[in-house]
């Protein structure tokens, strides 16, 4: 009953809702796509499956990846900065940051263009002639300064081909798990190349999936690659004084920056006395959909603690008053929840609270519109509620360690809608890998809080956008176990022909050829791997989803990884084993700390839901 009672209002607990719709952020903002090594695409923040003292912090960079490149592929850009931040006292400002920079042993020289003169079967392998290193170093006081490294290691290459690094499997076996490190103080960190974990159908932004929902059931990112570095670490680590129990929630954002003065090489110049932060991502989608586009570069350079005051509040304002359900409006006639949006401020800029712990229009006696104790800093029973600052980042609270329902019971299925599907473990409480967050974000922006729990006013926005994108799920399996991405795509993503206008002697492409297809690329050479289209499977998805809304306890349930051509995962991707009383002990610790720290203030009603 305390547990219950300390992290959701008993039986009020409503689901929650994020924003907007679009491409987690591979392509958010005008100034950041020339400089794609440090374009941060996404962030994943969990309770380690494999061990629940622990927490897992992902941060991806470097979008769309073709596996079949060459001769440069996708190296770590070597004078950056590729930052995870860590708030845990709600004041916004990082109270630690994770640094991870590279260098290269580039033995290529005049020699070859070849990143590697034959097979790779080993980090070692003199085949190898472009290696990487990183350093990793904590720094406390806001990146003024930083320890002595607490891990280094090599980087997992690019995969260069099946001729040159085999399988996807083989790669793992040979070129990632061999790097993996140790992290001083507790836990390991892995730098690789990994098939894109986010999943959607990027058709959002062409007028919302076509304009009639016709253009939905394609995974737009299946079969490309990103760079990824992984994190695991004690949640004692992050917390406010290493006590996770006392103070379980914390605010995690990646953020990449560059030398402030670089000469035309782009390498850090010699007068260099800095470094500019050039990238930042948090919760997934902000920066695409809430942010307009006057202010995307300036959002990728602020700290989280300028976001209130950025722009005269516009990044406020348009949380409050977001674009994407007026464009629903618009274009479905499906009306749009009235303005001004508190429940989107709480869940983007507070984290899900309740009124009494930080009060999120600012209006003592309305409850907040999800009134209950989930994943705010200011929940910490050593932060101070008077300092909370409101900002963008993904917030998680680390004592919710399996799939829970909002009884607090542990769920024997973790649900791809997050907390609006009934599981409090998921998006937007942190993010794991397999949250379908762009159909999470959709409902949310719908007023929807909750699937099982729909508002009379709200049915038939349900009705007409409960299938989301119809991408369910991720191409690739992801694992329970350490690093718990899967491996690289190793086929070409595009196998089709061109559809671009303009010729006039051939007719357009796109899947109907009229004269011959061109010879295929030499590289593209049948490779071991199967590998069905990246898109074939998703029409499944498409059939299945409709139940998904109406069932939770069923089609809610975790997506499976596809086959396609990534190895790594079970079928049973992350559902982590904890479950049954030890999950309930560290639930039962966290609320209890939160209870004993703060006044909590329930409310009996579903106001907002
Ligand atoms: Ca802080
Ligand atoms: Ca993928
Ligand atoms: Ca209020
Ligand atoms: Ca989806």
């Amino acid at each position: 009953m305390i547990a219950a009672g300390g992290l959701l209002a008993g039986s009020t607990v409503i689901g929650l809702l994020p924003t907007m719709a679009g491409a987690s952020s591979h392509r958010e903002a005008p100034l950041i796509l020339g400089d794609p090594l440090v374009d941060n695409t996404d962030v994943y923040a969990f309770s380690s499956p494999e061990n629940s003292d622990n927490v897992v912090l992902i941060a991806n960079w470097s979008p769309f990846q073709e596996p079949i490149q060459g001769p440069n592929f996708y190296p770590w850009a070597e004078d950056a900065e590729y930052l995870i931040n860590i708030d845990n006292d709600g004041d916004a400002v990082a109270d630690l940051i994770y640094r991870w920079r590279f260098t290269t042993e580039d033995q290529r020289g005049t020699d070859t263009f070849l990143y590697n003169n034959g097979e790779v079967t080993s980090l070692d392998d003199e085949n190898l002639l472009y290696r990487q290193y990183y350093t990793l170093d904590v720094s406390t006081d806001g990146g003024a300064t930083y320890g002595a490294p607490i891990a280094e290691g090599q980087a997992s290459p690019s995969y260069t081909g099946p001729a040159s690094m085999g399988t996807s499997q083989e790669y793992v076996d040979n070129l990632r798990t061999p790097a993996e490190a140790e992290v001083d103080g507790g836990g390991r960190t892995l730098t690789t190349q990994t098939e894109d974990p986010f999943f959607l159908d990027i058709r959002v932004f062409d007028l919302l999936y076509g304009g009639d929902l016709s253009e939905t059931g394609q995974d737009t990112l299946a079969g490309y690659n990103v760079n990824s570095i992984v994190l695991e670490v004690p949640k004692s680590a992050v917390a406010i004084g290493n006590d996770a129990a006392a103070n379980p929630v914390v605010g995690v954002w990646a953020t990449t920056t560059r030398p402030t003065l670089r000469d035309a090489d782009g390498t850090a110049a010699d007068a260099n006395t800095g470094f500019t932060q050039v990238s930042r991502l948090g919760q997934p989608l902000v920066n695409e959909v809430v942010v307009p586009t006057g202010l995307k570069d300036a959002f990728n350079s602020i700290s989280p603690d300028m976001d209130a005051a950025a722009a005269d509040g516009a990044v406020v304002d348009r949380v409050l008053d977001p674009e994407v359900p007026r464009l629903i409006e618009t274009i479905y006639g499906v009306p749009a929840p009235p303005a001004p949006r508190y429940d989107i401020f709480e869940v983007f800029l507070t984290g899900i609270v309740t009124n009494g712990v930080v009060d999120v229009d600012g209006d003592p006696n309305t409850p907040n519109p999800v009134d209950v104790d989930l994943n705010s800093q200011a929940l910490n029973a050593a932060a101070d509620p008077a300092a909370f600052q409101p900002s963008e980042m993904l917030r998680l609270n680390m004592s919710i360690t399996g799939p829970t329902g909002l009884d607090m019971q542990p769920l024997e299925q973790a649900s791809r809608l997050g907390v609006v599907g009934g599981d409090i473990q998921g998006f937007p409480n942190g993010r794991r890998l397999a949250d379908d967050v762009v159909d999470i974000e959709i409902l949310a922006l719908e007023g929807i809080s909750n699937v099982d729990m729909i508002p009379a006013d709200r049915q038939a926005a349900f009705d007409a956008l409960k299938g989301g994108d119809l991408v369910d799920s991720n191409d690739n399996a992801f694992s329970g176990t350490f690093p718990y991405i899967a491996g690289p795509n190793t086929q070409a993503v595009n196998k089709g022909g061109g559809s671009g206008a303009g010729g006039t002697d051939t007719a357009g492409g796109n899947g109907t050829p009229v004269k011959p297809a061109p010879a295929p690329a030499p590289a593209a050479t049948p490779a071991p791997a199967a590998a069905p289209a990246p898109a074939a499977s998703q029409p499944k998805a498409a059939a299945t989803q409709p139940k998904a809304a109406a069932t939770q306890s069923q089609a809610n349930g975790y997506p499976r990884g596809g086959v396609e051509t990534g190895a790594g995962g079970f079928e049973d991707t992350l559902v982590p084993a904890l479950t049954g009383s030890a999950a309930l002990l560290l639930i039962g610790a966290g609320a209890g700390s939160l209870i004993r720290g703060r006044a909590l203030r329930r409310t009996s009603g579903t106001p907002g839901a």
